[in-house]
């Protein structure tokens, strides 16, 4: 079978010529296990298929299939070193689909554009957090998103103490039918041992989770605890896994004093919190992750691991509205209508507190900030966190009496309607 005509427009000779060799034309047809790094592109480059290996549907349906299904993605020429071999994959169903080869530096064709999968694997992420409402919601709009892969929830106090938020971390992902995804119980006190915890009920509910009272779940936390998970992680692979911090930092600030190399082995600590710039939302000095464990905060931010932190200076620009929760309510989506149940007393937080008809959207936008770094724009600098007094907990950054500690990034603008539209596509189409 003649594979090129059920893809796309093969590039001409000439086009051929001006390129590099042509060298070969296969479908490689196997679960996301077998999937391997791919390398080689530039952002030019155009991908067509490959070799079939192992089983899989009828190579013409699945050519149909993935014409159909693969969303256009332009490549980004930083992420692959220059090589030759297999350029990426996507998604088709429960295949995953190999690319390979590159045609021509000059396609404009449309239809070879569609082609262009997803063509970088999927990141494995381990999301730390304290459900917490927006929480829920960015768990959910992670399980909905292609581009990574969750592979641990670890739990810490905030919006609620530790053991609740163990227990709404397991009973979301059973909401969610995601079992199979580990959730290791972190510190239940702060990195000092001494500081009162601050639990933002008020914001949550008495259980995290709008006062829905939920049963129990079934499942159980691993045995670990969340600092030893988050270094048993890094370690397996080095430089792949990104710790989307959503509640204070005890745990990462554990697993850097526990493991000496976790902050070469993590890949990036994408952290929500501090306030840069603008006043606190606890108090005017502190954000409210920050101020959970000011200590623990300062630890990560000069640990010289690669942190990117997403401030309420950023999170306060993505708001859903009563108008885009009745979408929500609206669609058929699981997670949505979930979700609905729960937002009311967010919502109503807000209304009372902010005087604002819609809510921000802190932990989504963190999350999003991980899964699409192009979302949001960072500058660097060294950050340092007041851990005394009556400005704990707030975040300094790029002081130079500082600069003999790490710079870490800052989020400073966010593509807000975007954030919002990809939150509100993942809930809602699910
Ligand atoms: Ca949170």
């Amino acid at each position: 079978m003649d594979l090129r005509s059920g893809f796309c427009p093969w590039p001409s000779d000439d086009e051929r010529k001006s390129e590099v060799t042509v060298l070969g034309f296969e479908i490689i047809v196997g679960k996301s296990p077998s999937v391997e790094r791919v390398t080689g592109l530039t952002d030019m480059d155009w991908v067509i298929v490959a070799r079939l290996v192992g089983e899989g549907p009828p190579v013409g349906d699945l050519v149909n299939r993935v014409v159909n299904t693969t969303s256009v993605v332009r490549l980004q020429s930083k992420q692959y070193t220059p090589a030759i071999g297999l350029l990426g994959f996507g998604n088709c169903g429960k295949y995953i689909f190999l690319l390979n080869r590159i045609p021509t530096r000059k396609c404009q064709d449309s239809q070879r554009r569609q082609l262009m999968a997803a063509v970088v694997e999927p990141k494995k992420i381990i999301i730390d957090t304290d459900p917490g409402i927006d929480d829920a919601m960015a768990i959910f709009v992670a399980l909905r998103s292609p581009e990574v892969e969750v592979i641990g929830l670890t739990t810490i106090y905030g919006n609620v103490y530790t053991t609740l938020a163990t227990r709404n971390a397991l009973h979301l992902l059973e909401v969610a039918g995601r079992t199979d995804i580990p959730v290791a119980e972190g510190s239940h006190v702060t990195i000092t041992k001494g500081t009162k915890l601050r639990i933002a009920d008020f914001v949550h509910g008495a259980d995290g989770l709008g006062n829905q009272n939920f049963p129990p779940p079934v499942g159980k936390p691993v045995e670990q605890s969340a600092a030893a998970f988050l270094v048993e992680q890094a370690t397996l692979y080095p430089g792949k896994v990104t710790v989307v911090a959503l509640g204070p930092l005890t745990n990462i600030a554990l697993a850097i004093q526990l493991d000496p190399a976790f902050t070469k082995n993590i890949g990036q600590i994408v952290v929500l919190g501090g306030a840069f710039a603008v006043n606190g939302n606890v108090n005017p000095a502190a954000e409210a992750n920050i101020f959970g464990d000011p200590d623990a905060a300062d630890i990560v931010f000069t640990s010289g691991a690669d942190v990117l932190a997403v401030g309420i200076n950023v999170t306060h620009q993505v708001v859903m509205t009563d108008g885009d929760r009745d979408r929500l309510a609206s669609s058929n989506g699981k997670f949505s209508q979930y979700l609905c149940k729960i937002l009311d007393l967010y919502f109503s937080y807000h209304h009372d507190a902010y005087c604002t008809k819609g809510v921000y959207l802190h932990d989504p936008t963190a999350l999003l900030a991980a899964v699409n770094p192009s979302l949001i724009t960072y500058t660097e600098g060294v950050v340092r966190v007041q851990t005394i007094g009556i400005t704990r907990g707030l975040t300094f950054g790029e002081v130079t009496e500082w600069s003999d500690k790490p710079s870490v990034k800052v989020a400073v603008t966010v593509d807000a309607p975007a954030v919002l539209k990809l939150v509100m596509e993942r809930l809602m189409d699910s």
